[in-house]
């Protein structure tokens, strides 16, 4: 059904013409639009392992003793070596809060889809709403809906609401009050977490703390219908988040795997917890200590599935340079300094993040800083 809501429009002609049937999903049978159809090795299968990943209790970890403290910054240390990914409990982040976002996106994502559209996201922008009907890519399509929003670290930005009043609708306006408070909690969480990262790796405290002080983040709403044939596509197709820190707030379903070991297992949700995953920023600020790992989500055919991504981002003009005290423990230097906006560019405008994103971006981002260094003074 949310499917068809999907394909009510006039891009989705050509891809009912492509339409074909399919046998026998957990209904009779069943039509998946040939471009959301992924490769076999690409293709889920029942019964993904579990990963089994540390639970880091951050009260204790902000206010325990000595050795609380020693215990969560060993088992995120080892979490992030490996594959970056951990869960986050007694957060301190109100549930009630995180209700009323699900609750906001059941009603957003369940409007006509006319409306939707008034917010769509253009090529090469990063805020709005989407579906694979009108994105930018044709094949291996992702079947899900999403909805990007700006969340600024300004004391009194309001971005993610007047977002919403401006591109969504005035009418959204108390959608776009809770998507501020929640993205003011997870900013707040997101400084408490790279503390925590920063003594795991080693570094002093407030380091990251003050990178990430005024950060330029992205909230990103994800809603995956149910479908009828769910082993033949992928709700996000396999990728490494190409932010920094990324708050992954699922609902009761599941569907987020990860690629460990050459084999994908599944994060089940857990109640009032948070799923943290390092991205390649942050992987990059590490240089290269703490991973960004290979994720995706699968879809099924029963329920929707929601879940909310709090993606934490350095403001533009921070350089993302790991530290010394870093790189001399690690040697030597393998990332070059970049600022944000440029590898946001890249992933939006050129490249599908993958587990290659830095060896697109690495020669392209030379490219543009020498096309900048040797182009004409400006008259
Ligand atoms: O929905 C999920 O579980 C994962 C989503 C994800 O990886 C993303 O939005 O980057
Ligand atoms: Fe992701």
């Amino acid at each position: 059904m949310a499917m068809k809501c999907m394909m009510s429009t006039g891009e989705s002609k050509e891809m009912k013409s492509k339409l074909h049937r399919v046998e026998f999903g957990c209904s009779e049978e069943s039509m998946v639009p040939e471009n959301f159809v992924w490769p076999d090795e690409f293709k889920a299968r029942d019964g993904a392992p579990e990963l089994h990943v540390p639970h880091i209790d951050l009260h204790k970890f902000l206010n325990g003793n000595e050795s609380d403290i020693e215990e969560a910054t060993r088992l995120v240390d080892e979490a992030c070596r490996k594959h970056g990914f951990f869960v986050l409990v007694n957060h301190g982040v109100d549930m009630e809060l995180m209700k009323r976002v699900h609750e906001c996106m059941d009603e957003f994502f369940t409007l006509p889809f006319d409306v939707k559209q008034k917010s769509q996201r253009k090529f090469g922008e990063n805020y709005g709403y989407a579906n694979s009907f009108i994105g930018r890519f044709s094949n291996n399509l992702p079947w899900k809906e999403t909805l990007s929003l700006p969340y600024v670290a300004n004391h009194n930005s309001t971005s993610v609401q007047d977002f919403v009043s401006k591109c969504v609708g005035p009418e959204l306006s108390h959608q776009g009050k809770v998507y501020q408070e929640c993205g003011k909690a997870l900013s707040d969480l997101s400084l408490k977490i790279v503390e925590l990262l920063g003594l795991s790796l080693g570094v002093p405290k407030e380091k990251f703390k003050k990178f990430y002080e005024d950060n330029d983040s992205i909230i990103r709403l994800n809603y995956y219908p149910p479908c009828e044939k769910p082993e033949l596509t992928l709700g996000t197709g396999p990728h490494c988040d190409p932010t920094s820190i990324t708050i992954l707030h699922q609902d009761h379903v599941s569907g987020l795997q990860v690629y460990v070991d050459d084999e994908w297992h599944s994060i089940p949700p857990t109640k009032n917890s948070f799923v943290i995953n390092i991205g390649d920023t942050f992987m990059a600020l590490t240089n290269g200590v703490y991973k960004s790992c290979f994720h995706r989500a699968v879809v099924n055919c029963k329920e929707v599935r929601k879940s909310m991504a709090f993606f934490l981002c350095p403001a533009a003009d921070k350089v993302v340079r790991a530290p010394d005290e870093v790189v001399e423990k690690n040697p030597p230097r393998k990332f070059p300094d970049y600022t944000w906006p440029m590898l946001l560019e890249l992933t939006q405008k050129f490249y599908r993040a993958d587990s290659n994103t830095f060896q697109a971006f690495i020669p392209w981002l030379e490219k543009q800083k020498s096309a900048n260094t040797t182009a004409p003074p400006a008259l």
